[in-house]
């Protein structure tokens, strides 16, 4: 008897393993300038006052890793990825929310966001990556730091992230807004808004 040719692994209904990694994005690459650069909390703090960071305190924040798979909802998944980067814990603690925050909107260069749910936020495995499988990202899987959300459609790991809002109530990102689901839950195949159940999801 041969060898089966890939270990059995388990993927989400639907996903395949593709060669490589896709790039996938709406729109074009931002150019990294480190001067200009900087990171923000705003939105409902606990302060009621804003966040930011330079790269450098940025790149200062506490560190974390990770080993988890990257579902798209195109299908592909990337299995086996060492994510390494800042701790949404981290991120948390120096800039802490209002009690009454429930969810956060994610955004990056050029406007785009997605929106997750403070607790997926806070997940295991979530994180702003600055590295994966040892290496720094490149400009076009998200150079300098993007969302790692393992656990969800990998349109919730916003590439380029610019800075984080906290929201008392629920809001739709970029694609949200555009007919995908408010959660995302590869498991559960929430693929697109019809799927939606309305305690899950805020008026499109
Ligand atoms: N800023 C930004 N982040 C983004 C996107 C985007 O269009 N803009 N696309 C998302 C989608 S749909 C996917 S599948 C992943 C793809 O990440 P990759 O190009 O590193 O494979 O990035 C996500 N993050
Ligand atoms: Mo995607």
């Amino acid at each position: 008897m041969s060898p089966p040719d890939e270990e059995e692994r388990a993927l989400p209904p639907g996903q395949y393993v593709p060669r490589g990694w896709p790039v996938l994005h709406y729109g074009p690459v931002p150019k990294f300038r480190p001067k200009d650069w900087d990171f923000r909390v705003f939105g409902a703090t606990a302060s009621g006052g804003q966040y930011g960071w330079s790269w450098d305190e940025f790149e200062a924040l506490p560190r974390t890793k990770a080993l988890a798979d990257f579902h798209c909802v195109t299908k592909f998944t990337i299995p086996d990825n060492l994510w390494e980067g800042v701790s949404t814990a981290a991120i948390l603690e120096a800039a802490p929310p209002e009690p009454a925050v429930t969810h956060v909107m994610v955004w990056a260069e050029y406007g785009y966001s997605a929106n997750i749910r403070m607790s997926d936020f806070l997940a295991d495995g979530t994180m702003f990556a600055t590295h994966r499988d040892g290496e720094r990202l490149s400009p076009d899987h998200g150079f300098p730091i993007r969302l790692v959300v393992p656990h969800l459609y990998a349109w919730k790991s916003v590439k380029w992230v610019r800075g984080i809002e906290y929201m008392v109530k629920d809001r739709r990102g970029f694609w949200e807004e555009r007919g995908y689901h408010n959660v995302a839950d590869p498991w559960r195949e929430q693929r697109y808004s019809y799927q939606e159940d309305a305690d899950e999801s805020p008026p499109l």
